[in-house]
Order: C-alpha cells, then structure tokens, then sequence
C-alpha cells in the first residue's frame, strides 16, 4: 500500500506556501534579514509546534512568515515546496498565499506574488509541475481590508486564479465575505473558502449560499448534517481535506476518528491535502501513509481519493484528460 501512495502520481489542491516555511529555512532568512524569532534553535522551534487548536497554530504560523521579505524569500520558500512535490509524487498544485500577512507588514504585493510565480515557473520548466495560485482573504480582518487586497490582485489576474479565505474561522463566517466574493466573482476568479473546519456545518452553508464557492476546504463537519451530506454528494462539491492538520489541531483526538473514509463511502468528493505541512509533520505522502496505519482503506479508495484531486483541480478538460 506504501508503494502504490508513493508511485501514483497526485495533485494537491489546499496548500498554504507559508505553512510550507521549514525550520531551516526560518533560521537562515532570520539571519539574512535580521528578524527576530523566537527560538533558539531546531529543536526549540518542533517543540513549539504543539497546538490545541487553530488559533494557537496561527499565532506561531505568522509569526514565522515574518521572516519572509525579499522577492527572493518568497522564491526560496516556494521552491522547496516544488522539491518536496518532486519527492511527494506531485505534479500539479494549486498554493495559497495570505498577502495581508505581508503587505501588513510592509511587503508590497509585487513582491510575494512574483517571488512565487518565478519558482512556479521554474517548476514547470525542470519538472513538468503545473500550478496554480490562489490567493486568499484573512477572515480574521475586516472585509474593506479584504476589498483592498481584491484590488491589489486585479493587476494580476493572468497569475492568480481564485480567491479562498482562511485564518480564524470561530466568529468569523463567511457572510462577513459576501460582497467581497461577489466582487471577486464578476472578475472571474474562482472561489473556494475554508469552512467546517472548527467551525459547525451552518458555516459551510453561508460558504455554498453566500459565498457560491466552488470548493470546501476542509468541510469536514458536514457529517453532523444529513441535508448537507446529500446535497454535497448530489453537487459532486469537492472538499479538500487535510488529515495531519486536522489532528495537529485536534479536531479529531486521534487519527482513527478521522471521518474521512465515512466521508468516502458516502460518495462525496474529497481529496487528501497538506494544508501547512511544515507545522503538521509531513507532506502529502505522510498525510495517506497516516490514514493507511490508521484507517482501513482499500486501494480502490486511495485512488479514487488521488483522482478527486485532479477530477476538482482549476484546469482545463484538456489537462484534466491527460492527468486522469
Ligand atoms: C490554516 Cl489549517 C488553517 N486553517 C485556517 N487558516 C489557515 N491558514 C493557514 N493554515
Ligand atoms: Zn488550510
């Protein structure tokens, strides 16, 4: 079973670059640019990394993208990404990124975005992996804020394929977005949002009802609705899950009460993804190879989970036909 994970080739559609920020790297742009951070070594910052929910993750998650200033940075950060999709198996990846964590902090938007896209480029170029970029409002932030990074990414529209939204979710629903969405709507930009994650599943109805979403991240508190269950599996509506970060943050205490595979068996759509795999203890292959000693799941299901992936990816029917 660990052969066919590693061998089958998969795509990976919820990623944010930032949670991609290995230690080693942390440490060595901390001392280029001479931004403090708060550990003293390696070891100091893995036993950081122990959460008990989202927000405890994210308050160390932004402050080790501090460290992130040049064109360079941002380049640096998405390349090991693409290594690591070489060893993963990836060949086509859709990247979040947060601009309001960098342009808050003095980073133009031209700089983050074109650091990114010089290393997607170069990904393609050497290893054939096609990308996309999605970029994605803090709901933690206001939505005027929102509207202005909208408004900064306009400019951008051959290289930024979608809007989501992350961050906080408690106290923050997505009908805070709705005009914000709508706007990026009418411009043509897909949308995803994440939803169901610590949040209840009334959540994921303001992301399908408000927001007209073409993706879930994470959704996976939709089980507690039976209505919502139905109308998922009827909308084929893909749910990008992420099984390490789900229990990092401890939305389930263990990984045997992951409800992935009842998600499957259900018939809905979802794909297994990273989401920060920097902070959660591994990439993609560790995200199956943890459900496989965890989860009884046949090979059948494995594939059907990698080409969910692809069969929800924002490319052409073209590409799709070939990937799939
Ligand atoms: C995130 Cl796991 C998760 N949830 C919400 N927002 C995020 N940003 C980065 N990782
Ligand atoms: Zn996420």
């Amino acid at each position: 079973m660990i052969d066919l994970i590693k061998k089958l080739p998969k795509a990976e559609l919820h990623l944010h670059i930032e949670g991609s920020l290995e230690p080693e790297l942390m440490f060595r742009l901390s001392k280029k640019n001479q931004v403090d951070i708060p550990y003293k070594d390696i070891e100091d910052v893995r036993n950081a990394y122990n959460f008990t929910n989202l927000q405890t993750f994210l308050d160390i998650y932004y402050a080790g993208a501090n460290v992130l200033l040049t064109k360079d940075d941002f380049y640096d950060l998405t390349w090991e990404y693409i290594l690591k999709c070489v060893e993963n198996n990836i060949i086509h990846t859709e990247i979040f990124f947060d601009p309001q964590t960098h342009t808050a902090r003095g980073v133009p938007f031209d700089v983050v975005i074109t650091g990114i896209k010089e290393a997607l480029q170069d990904a393609k170029a050497k290893y054939g992996i096609t990308s996309c970029i999605i970029m994605c409002f803090l709901r933690h932030l206001s939505q005027e804020d929102a509207f202005e990074t909208l408004d900064a990414a306009l400019k951008y529209q051959d290289d930024i394929i979608g809007v989501g939204l992350d961050s906080s979710e408690l106290g923050n629903p997505p009908s805070k977005f709705k005009d914000v969405f709508k706007k990026a709507k009418e411009a043509g930009f897909k949308l995803v949002a994440h939803a169901g994650e610590e949040a209840d599943f009334s959540y994921i109805y303001e992301a399908l009802d408000l927001l007209s979403i073409h993706r879930i991240d994470h959704g996976v508190q939709s089980i507690k609705s039976a209505a919502l269950m139905q109308r998922l599996k009827d909308e084929q509506m893909p749910l990008t899950v992420c099984p390490n970060s789900n229990i990092e943050l401890k939305v389930f205490e263990t990984y045997k009460e992951h409800n992935i595979k009842e998600l499957l068996d259900y018939g809905l759509n979802v794909s297994v993804n990273s989401d920060d795999p920097a902070y959660f203890k591994g990439y993609m292959n560790q995200n199956f190879i943890n459900l496989h000693e965890n989860i009884e799941l046949s090979e059948d299901d494995i594939v059907t989970l990698v080409k969910n992936s692809f069969k929800s990816a924002f490319i052409s029917d073209e590409l799709k036909e070939v990937y799939l």
